[in-house]
């Protein structure tokens, strides 16, 4: 029987491409950006597409009539075309889960940082201006006792609270559907977005990109907020007005920012935030550790082979693409026991 043919994006492990290559005849391609052409020719062939960063077009589904399956090494897939993927039957897969706990800590980081000034004061040991001990000038604020705003209790939302309860904070939250369970079993509070913009010390944003969230937070929004209060951003760069954002920290509105992600990446080298001492600025790293990266590669290599096995993967985004069902998955064949 002939393998179907997948096309892989980006970096992935030898052991992700052996397993991916005992079941499909695999184009690998490191740096798609560097062979456009070849990337096109394959996918013209392709029933599988799997990679981080992914583009797809209607452009590109057009010439890429055998695609049944997209698995994105990424729990956002703001990037990706679902209702289109959907239209065409394709199917799409991401990797939650596996990244949560890891995009908590970065989150968490964050908070730290720029309450404790971190990357500032780390930057004037490292360039020789630690001349005298630090006094009032030099001092950040506590995190423990104060009040975090999760705008958006996901996954990651959830495992950042949890960190917060450790670190002895009250913790609100505003999110499209109430979470009793976690307001009886963990004292989380609910408040409309305007009222945890003004309570809270630190306003974090954990909601996915969508037409909804879109510019969710800007000069406005900053200005309802305490002017001791910091942003922290671990969702996507345009959830925030960024131009709104710079102006209100030019003008004090805030006391600081945790930024892991921009409005466009990498960000621009003349940005105003790079300049900002009070803004803590990081390359999307929320889920970039060796065991995390890896555990998500392996995620969507397993969604991939079970989408074109024709059984549901795991990680399916639209089931709607596939009105008809999916096969049972295989059984393992029970091992005799000697
Ligand atoms: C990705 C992310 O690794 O999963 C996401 O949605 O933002 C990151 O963890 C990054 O987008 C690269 O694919």
């Amino acid at each position: 029987m002939h393998k179907k043919r997948i096309v892989a994006l980006r970096r992935l492990k030898e052991s992700h491409l052996q397993r991916l290559r005992e079941a499909f005849e695999v184009a690998y391609f490191e740096e798609p950006e560097l062979q456009p052409e070849a990337v096109a020719a394959a996918l013209r062939q392709a029933h599988g597409l799997i990679g981080g960063k992914l583009q797809v077009t209607s452009a590109m589904l057009d010439e890429a009539p055998a695609l049944e399956a997209v698995a994105t090494i990424s729990v956002g897939y703001d990037n990706l075309p679902v209702a289109e993927l959907s239209r065409r039957g394709i199917l799409l897969t991401n990797t939650p889960d596996v990244l949560t706990e890891t995009t908590a800590d970065t989150g968490f980081m964050l908070i730290m940082a720029s309450a404790r000034r971190l990357v500032e004061l780390a930057n004037m040991v490292r360039e020789g201006r630690w001349t005298q001990h630090v006094g009032e000038p030099h001092f950040g604020h506590d995190v423990h006792g104060k009040t975090l705003g999760l705008v958006g209790l996901g996954r990651i939302g959830r495992a950042i609270a949890r960190r917060a309860l450790g670190f002895n904070m009250r913790v609100l939250y505003s999110n499209a559907s109430p979470k009793p369970d976690l307001e009886a079993q963990w004292g989380l509070e609910r408040r409309s977005f305007e009222q945890l913009l003004a309570e809270s010390d630190f306003v974090c944003l954990t909601v996915p990109l969508t037409e909804q969230t879109d510019h969710l937070l800007g000069y406005e929004q900053c200005q309802a907020m305490k002017r001791s209060a910091f942003l922290i951003n671990v969702s996507r760069g345009r959830v925030v007005d960024e131009a709104g954002l710079i102006r209100a920290l030019d003008e004090r509105l805030i006391a600081g920012a945790g930024l892991d992600v921009f409005e466009q990446e990498p960000v621009a080298a003349d940005s105003p935030l790079l300049r900002m001492d009070n803004v803590v600025t990081l390359p999307h790293i929320g889920s970039a550790t060796h065991e995390t990266r890896a555990a998500m590669a392996s995620c969507a290599v397993e969604n991939i082979c079970q989408a074109l096995r024709g059984e549901r993967p795991r990680d399916l985004v639209n089931p709607e693409a596939r009105p008809g069902g999916f096969v049972q998955p295989q059984q393992e064949q029970p091992v005799d026991a000697k």
